[in-house]
C-alpha cells in the first residue's frame, strides 16, 4: 500500500508545482512517476533494500531518493517545503471535480480564493463569470462539484474501506487472548459506500484488546473507550467501532452488528411471533428465558427455522421471505469465477505489459483474461489504430502458442460507441476479435433518448458482447448519465448482450440495484475489473460483492462459464444478430 501513498504525494506535488507555474517537465515527471507507482506489484521495501527502485519506469535517481526518504521517515522534505509555500485551502480546491491546478491558480490570483467556502460564496455571487474562460455553466458545474465532494467525504468507497479493515483485523488477530475477529456492519454487507467500520472480536480478556486497539498504529484519536466498546478515528479520518464479546455470544453479536437495521427489525418481529427473543447475546425463549444458541450466526437463523442468510442480501429486500420459502438464491462465490473481461495493458492507458498481465491471470487460477485496450477515437487514453490492434493480436496469439494449457488470453478491445451506436472499428475489424466491449466515453451530457439509442445501437452489433460501465457514473466525481435502463435491459435481453458490473471501486456500474433489475429481466451480467495496473485484479472481490447484493447466481454471470462455454456463448450472440 506504500506505493499508493507515495503516488498520492507525487500527484499532489505535480498539482502544486503546476499551481505555482513551475517547469512543465518536472511536473510531468511527477505525474508519470505517480502513475507507474500505482502499477508496482512488488514490495517497495524490498525493491529499496535491493537498490532496485530505479527499475520502476519513470523513476530516476532523484525520485528514488524521495521514495526511500518516505519509506524511512513517512514524509518527503522537498514536498513538505513546497506545501508550505501554498495556502492549505488550495488542496481542498484541487479535490473538486473540474477544478485543476490552472483554475485554482486563476481563482487565487484574480479573486484571492483559497478555500472551498470562499469558492462557493464567489460562485453563488456570480463573481466567477468575470474570469477569462468562465461561463455561467462552469460556475454551476463548480457548485455541483462542491456538493459532490461534500457528499463523498461523508462516506468512503469499498476500495478504501476494505484494505483498511483487513489491516486492522490482521493486527487484532495477533493479540493473544483474541479468538475470533470479523468486520461487521455495511462493510460485511459489501455496500458500495461505508459510513464507519464496525469490527467484532471474541476474546477472553476484553481489556487487553481495548488497550491494544486504542494504542494501535491505526488510532489517531479516541472518541470513546470503554470496557467492551470503543470508537477511534484513524489517521485517514475513518471512524472504527470495536466491540468485544465473549466467544459464546460471537454469532449473535455478529448477526446483530452486521445489520442491516431493517433486516434485523424484520427478523426480531419474526422471532416475537414464535415466542422467541433475539439480541446480541443470543436467542432466547421469551417465556422461560432459556437460551437456544448464539455462538454461531447460523444458530440465530436456525432457531427461527431459517437457513443462514448471506450478509450481502440482508437488506430487507425479500431475503427473509425467500429464506422462509427455502428459495434463497445460490449466490456466486469466488470459486465460481473463471475469468475477467476488461483488462488494459500499456498498449493504451494501462501500466503493464501483456506478458505481465497474462502471468498474473494464470497465477490467479483463471481460464481466461480478455485483453481490452482502448479504440482509436479515445486518443487521450492511447487508443489503438487498426494496425496497432493487429500487432497486439499477433503478440497475444504468440503468447498463447508459447503457453499452451488451461489458461489462455482472449483478444478483445474496449471500443468506443460513437453517434447513433456506430462502433469505433468497422465490423470487419470487430469480427476478428474474440470479445468486443462497447463503451461510452464521450457526449456524457446528451439527452436520454440520444444516449439510450447509442447503447441500444451498439448492442445490435453482432460483435459487441458486453457493454461496459452502462451508466458512466464515478462516485464523488460524476453523476450517471441519462439512460433509460429499462430499455437498455430489454435490448440486452433481445440482442443477447451482457452488461457489465464494473468493479473499479469508484464505478461499481451497474450498481447493486440496477444489476438486480437486469438479472430479473433475464440479462447476462459480467463482473470485470477494468484493470489498469495489476493490483486492480483484486477488485474482483468488490465486483463480486455487487453481484451478490444483486442476488446473481452462477447461471447468469458470464465469469462462471468455462473458456469453451464462453466462446460458444459469443457464437450464439453472433448467430442470433438481426
Ligand atoms: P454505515 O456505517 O452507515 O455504512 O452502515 P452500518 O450498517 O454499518 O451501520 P452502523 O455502523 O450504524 O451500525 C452497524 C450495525 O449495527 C447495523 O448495521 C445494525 C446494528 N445497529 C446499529 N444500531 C442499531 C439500532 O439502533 N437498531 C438495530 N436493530 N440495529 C442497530
Ligand atoms: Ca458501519
Ligand atoms: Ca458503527
Ligand atoms: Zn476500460
Amino acid at each position: 500500500m506504500k506505493q499508493h501513498e507515495i503516488a498520492t504525494l507525487f500527484t499532489q506535488m505535480a498539482d502544486l508545482l503546476e499551481f505555482r507555474g513551475d517547469n512543465p517537465f518536472r511536473i510531468r515527471a511527477y505525474r508519470r512517476a505517480a502513475q507507474n507507482l500505482e502499477g508496482v506489484t512488488e514490495d517497495l521495501e524490498r525493491l529499496n533494500q535491493e537498490d532496485r527502485l530505479t527499475e520502476i519506469p519513470g523513476i530516476g535517481r532523484d525520485l528514488a531518493n524521495k521514495i526511500r526518504e518516505y519509506l524511512q521517515r513517512g514524509a518527503i522534505k522537498a514536498i513538505e517545503q513546497v506545501k508550505r509555500t501554498v495556502p492549505s485551502g488550495i488542496f481542498e480546491l484541487l479535490e473538486i471535480p473540474g477544478v485543476g491546478p490552472k483554475t485554482t491558480k486563476l481563482l487565487s490570483e484574480r479573486l484571492r480564493i483559497a478555500s472551498v467556502n470562499q469558492l462557493e460564496a464567489a460562485a453563488k455571487a456570480h463573481k466567477l463569470c468575470a474570469l477569462p474562460g468562465f461561463q455561467e455553466k462552469k460556475e454551476q458545474n463548480i457548485l455541483k462539484g462542491i456538493a459532490i465532494v461534500r457528499k463523498g467525504q461523508a462516506r468512503m468507497h469499498l476500495g478504501i474501506a476494505l484494505p483498511l479493515a483487513r489491516q486492522i483485523v490482521g493486527l487484532l488477530r495477533e493479540i493473544p487472548s483474541v479468538k475470533r475477529v470479523e468486520p461487521a456492519g455495511s462493510l460485511r454487507r459489501m455496500r458500495e459506500t461505508i459510513g464507519d467500520l464496525d469490527i467484532l472480536v471474541a476474546a477472553t480478556t476484553p481489556s487487553a484488546v481495548m488497550k491494544a486497539f486504542t494504542a494501535g498504529p491505526f488510532c489517531a484519536r479516541i472518541l470513546a473507550a470503554g470496557g467492551t466498546k470503543s470508537s477511534i478515528i484513524t489517521p485517514e479520518g475513518v471512524q472504527v467501532d470495536l466491540r468485544v464479546v465473549a466467544p459464546d455470544c460471537f454469532g449473535s453479536a455478529l448477526q446483530y452488528f452486521t445489520g442491516s437495521k431493517e433486516h434485523n427489525v424484520r427478523l426480531r418481529e419474526m422471532a416475537i411471533r414464535r415466542g422467541l427473543k433475539i439480541n446480541e447475546y443470543g436467542v432466547f425463549r421469551t417465556r422461560t428465558g432459556k437460551r437456544l444458541g448464539g455462538r454461531e450466526e447460523a444458530e440465530v437463523y436456525g432457531a427461527l427455522g431459517l437457513p443462514w442468510i448471506p450478509p450481502e442480501i440482508r437488506e430487507d429486500a425479500g431475503e427473509l421471505d425467500a429464506a422462509r420459502a427455502k428459495r434463497l438464491p445460490r449466490l456466486v462465490e469466488p470459486e465460481d469465477i473463471r475469468g475477467d473481461f476488461h483488462i488494459h495493458t500499456n498498449r493504451s492507458d494501462g501500466s503493464n505489459t501483456l506478458e505481465d498481465v497474462a502471468e498474473a491471470g494464470r497465477r490467479r487460477g483463471y481460464q481466461y483474461l480478455v485483453i481490452c485496450d482502448h479504440s482509436k477515437s479515445l486518443k487521450v487514453a492511447g487508443g489503438m489504430s487498426e494496425a496497432e490492434l493487429g500487432r497486439q493480436m499477433a503478440q497475444l496469439r504468440d503468447w498463447n502458442a508459447r503457453h499452451p494449457g488451461r489458461f489462455q488470453l482472449l483478444m478483445g478491445a474496449e471500443v468506443d460507441i460513437l453517434a447513433r451506436g456506430r462502433m469505433d472499428y468497422a465490423d470487419r475489424t470487430l469480427s476478428r476479435l474474440d470479445f468486443a466491449i462497447g463503451s461510452i466515453h464521450s457526449g456524457f451530457t446528451q439527452d436520454e433518448g440520444t444516449l439510450t439509442a447509442r447503447l441500444v445501437g451498439a448492442m445490435r452489433n453482432p460483435y459487441v458482447a458486453l457493454i461496459a460501465h452502462p451508466t458512466g457514473r464515478l462516485m464523488g466525481q460524476r453523476e450517471p448519465y441519462a439512460v433509460n435502463l429499462e430499455r437498455v435491459f430489454q435490448a440486452a435481453k433481445d440482442t443477447r448482450t451482457a452488461l457489465e458490473i464494473n468493479a473499479y471501486p469508484k464505478r461499481l456500474d451497474l450498481n447493486d440495484h440496477a444489476a438486480r433489475q437486469a438479472k430479473d429481466h433475464g440479462v447476462w451480467l459480467a463482473v470485470s475489473t477494468d484493470t489498469h495496473s495489476l493490483d486492480q485484479l483484486d477488485n474482483m472481490a468488490i465486483g463480486l460483492g455487487v453481484a451478490r447484493r444483486a442476488w446473481v447466481e452462477p447461471t447468469q454471470l458470464l465469469n462462471c462459464l468455462t473458456r469453451e462455454q464462453l466462446l460458444a456463448w459469443i457464437r450464439r450472440k453472433r448467430a442470433h444478430a438481426p
